[in-house]
């Protein structure tokens, strides 16, 4: 059976953004049955862990026969290779759903990620405070586009795939501003994906893994 690494350490605000659901998401879309490991904050610099994940994060899966794969993003192509709800089959398909995978991934994620380090983990409060109206821009920036190419569309590639676990997850790491709510159609798009089974299969557990006093 497949093994996800999960933790349960982060802070109320960062329950259901922690990124092993995008993992628990794919896995449960997939049909591929799992069992969780949580890892603890010690656990993560551990010399049995970084053996797995390089950098010490979560998520990582290690597969039935021993392969280890880290980072968000290569696991759901990864697991798309074994499902073909996560990664189409036909050529045009597979390198769209891929294209908008690693999109997700970077042209969207730094910039997310940015803010969202500004406003939960200051380094130094007057300079993140001058960087945010810049930072907050280049979101909505994104944001804009995005909302364009899913103009008249359902999902990213047409029909579901990996490529919305990646990105509708990403835009999750909004929900504390305003700014998603700002685009009718990401909001409607972020409502749809929300709407899966295997997604509130997936929330669900990734939430019940907290410890109840801290949901
Ligand atoms: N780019 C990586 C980011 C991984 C990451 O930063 N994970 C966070 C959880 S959301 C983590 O492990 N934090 C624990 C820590 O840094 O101590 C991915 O998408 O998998």
């Amino acid at each position: 059976m497949i093994t996800l690494y999960a933790c349960n350490f982060h802070d109320a605000f960062a329950h259901g953004t922690v990124r092993d659901i995008r993992a628990r998401w794919a896995l449960e879309e997939a049909g591929l049955p799992y069992e969780t490991r949580l890892v603890s904050r010690e656990g993560l610099g551990s010399a049995e862990y970084r053996a797995i994940h390089p950098f010490g994060k979560i998520p990582a899966i290690v597969e039935e026969d021993g392969l280890a794969i880290f980072e968000s993003a290569a696991i759901i192509l990864h697991l798309g290779e074994r499902s073909d709800v996560l990664l189409p089959r036909d050529r045009a398909g597979k390198a769209q759903a891929t294209a908008w995978i690693c999109a997700a991934a970077t042209t969207l994620e730094w910039t997310v990620g940015t803010l969202g380090r500004i406003d939960f983990f200051p380094i130094d409060r007057d300079a993140d405070q001058k960087i945010r109206p810049m930072t907050e821009k280049v979101v909505q920036m994104r944001l804009s586009a995005l909302n364009e190419a899913l103009e008249g569309k359902d999902y990213l590639v047409g029909r579901f795939t990996g490529a919305d676990i990646m990105m509708r997850s990403v835009l999750d790491m909004l929900r504390h501003t305003p700014l998603v709510a700002e685009y009718p159609v990401l909001s409607a798009y972020m409502a749809r994906c929300a709407d899966r089974p295997a997604f509130q299969r997936a929330m669900r557990d990734h939430l019940a893994a907290y410890p109840k006093e801290s949901i």
